[in-house]
């Protein structure tokens, strides 16, 4: 084991061009992990010439041969699932059951992306000339970067690569710098699994090296995932780049809505859910709970009482059921849109945003600590706290009266549209929102977390401009040919369009 670990470019470890190290720390205790060499720019053009170069060898495989690379990873990730579940937890803090659903999503991603490297692709589409055949096609675009968040730190990078690496393109990857050590060992996976030099490759490193790859022309598609202001600039530097592709997906200010027709104990089960696992730092956690008056109260009442006593505590146990936030600097903008909150006139419920000292387990003490936080606003009130995503568990009850027309206007009043839940036993209001809600992922009587990776996965809005997950990548990572065949030695054209060459003769 080296004492600093590498950059994996061209099938080859490095130590890269630059002289900075970085560490991976772990959430909970605010211990070093392990030290990582920081990437450079020199570093991000040699992985995108080892792409490049890799990128004609491999596309001229077979969707099955790239797919058994593959099927190898997905039995590593099988067999390691806890002893990679605990790394997970350990560098992002996760509780140790979504550190495991973290390294499953990955494998059923792996599974999703090679599966369907024997199913049919393309599509057989008919023309008005009987004599042509016509046909979809599709062809990998080439070189794709991905970007990859760190709460999701083992998932979202399989988001990415198992279905462009399948569809034949070669990878440039950075993961996020906060969670290096599960970006190892992906990258020792593929290593194992024999994948031809250069087909993918790793540099470990900041924003400034995730820019390269968004600069760089030798890059066809661009994968991003994380925050809507980095991928907001990801997606306008791609949009001057003629030919080139940005699907980015981002956060949301999500809701769940709860009306008169609910039933409570599912309401509040699913609230729970919603605003408190991964310590509210999913791209679909909610922030916001619109309430119908009719069991506004009992709500309420219910909700604060989870709130005020759900366990926070060590990610390791199996009893906790938040962990902390990532770290220091993202403790500071939680703690700053809870004072926030106040400054805005809020009531606040619950405050655990410092959490006593006896709650703290031992040893942890160096942790990014935080507790729920939880207020009542008025859905009207244009206020920062309840518009802007806050990435924590920082949650607003918004009362309404009225229909669910009503519920779905304050629902759609943010700029975001990425998840969210309604709670009802009436499949008329239920249907209501299902078609008026302004969202990627819609729940009914469920959380708003918690998708399974063949289902589409993406918002609208500020949320997302494309698929880079689960099966939408494809349209991502592919370009698509229409192909039509003349099958007779005259040529006719369809449309009506004549056929006839006329000459001055005629
Ligand atoms: C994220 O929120 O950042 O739907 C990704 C879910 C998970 C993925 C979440 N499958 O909650």
């Amino acid at each position: 084991m080296p004492d600093t670990y590498q950059q994996y470019i061209g099938g080859e470890w490095t130590d890269g061009e630059g002289s900075e190290t970085f560490a991976s720390r772990n959430p909970a205790t605010g211990e070093t992990l392990a030290t990582f060499h920081r990437g450079t720019a020199a570093d991000i053009d040699r992985a995108l010439a080892a792409a490049d170069a890799a990128a004609s060898d491999w596309r001229d495989s077979s969707h099955i041969d790239r797919a058994e690379y593959l099927w190898d990873i997905y039995h590593e990730l099988r067999d390691r699932t806890d002893e990679l579940a605990e790394v997970v937890t350990k560098e992002c803090g996760k509780e140790i059951s979504e550190g495991r659903a973290d390294v499953i999503e990955a494998y059923h991603m792996v599974e999703w992306a090679a599966g369907d490297a024997r199913h049919p692709k393309g599509d057989v589409v008919p023309s008005e000339i009987p004599e042509k055949d016509a046909y979809m096609r599709r062809k990998p675009r080439g070189v794709v970067g991905c970007i990859t968040p760190w709460n999701f730190p083992v998932a979202i990078p399989f988001w990415h690569m198992a279905v462009a690496l399948v569809e034949g393109n070669t990878v440039v990857w950075k993961p996020a710098e906060q969670t290096p050590w599960c970006g190892q060992i992906i990258a020792e996976m593929f290593e194992d699994a024999g994948i031809p030099d250069g087909v993918f490759n790793l540099v470990q490193g900041f924003g400034d090296a995730g820019a390269e790859i968004v600069d760089d022309d030798r890059v066809d598609t661009v994968l991003f995932t994380g925050s809507a202001e980095v991928g907001q600039e990801v997606a306008a530097k791609v949009a001057q780049q003629p030919g080139k592709l940005a699907a980015c997906e981002m956060g949301g200010k999500n809701a769940v809505v709860v009306t008169e027709h609910a039933d409570l104990d599912v309401a509040v089960h699913s609230a729970v859910m919603s605003s408190f696992k991964t310590t509210g730092q999913r791209c679909v956690s909610s922030e916001r709970l619109i309430v119908h008056e009719d069991v506004y109260d009992e709500f309420k009442q219910r909700f604060v009482e989870v709130a005020e006593s759900v366990a926070v505590g060590d990610p390791l146990s199996e009893d906790t059921f938040m962990g902390p936030l990532i770290e220091p600097e993202h403790r500071e903008k939680v703690r700053r849109y809870n004072d926030l909150a106040r400054e805005e006139g809020v009531n606040v419920l619950v405050d655990r945003t410092d959490l006593p000292a006896g709650e703290i387990p031992d040893g942890h003490e160096d942790g990014h600590w935080v507790g729920p936080f939880v207020y009542e606003a008025d859905a009207d009130d244009p206020l920062r706290c309840t518009h802007e995503e806050v990435f924590g568990p920082h949650v607003a009850l918004l009362e309404y009266s009225g229909d669910i027309e009503r519920a779905v206007e304050i629902h759609n009043d943010t700029p975001y549209g990425l998840a969210g839940a309604i709670i009802s036993e009436d499949y008329r209001q239920i249907n209501y929102y299902r078609d008026n809600a302004e969202l990627g992922l819609a729940y009914g009587n469920l959380p708003c977390i918690g998708a399974e990776v063949q289902l589409p996965f993406g918002g609208v809005k500020k949320s997302g401009n494309g698929y880079p997950s689960a099966r939408e990548v494809i349209e991502a990572v592919t370009e698509r040919t229409a192909w039509t065949l003349n099958n007779s030695k005259d040529i006719q054209m369809a449309q009506g369009l004549s056929a006839d060459i006329k000459t001055g003769d005629d």
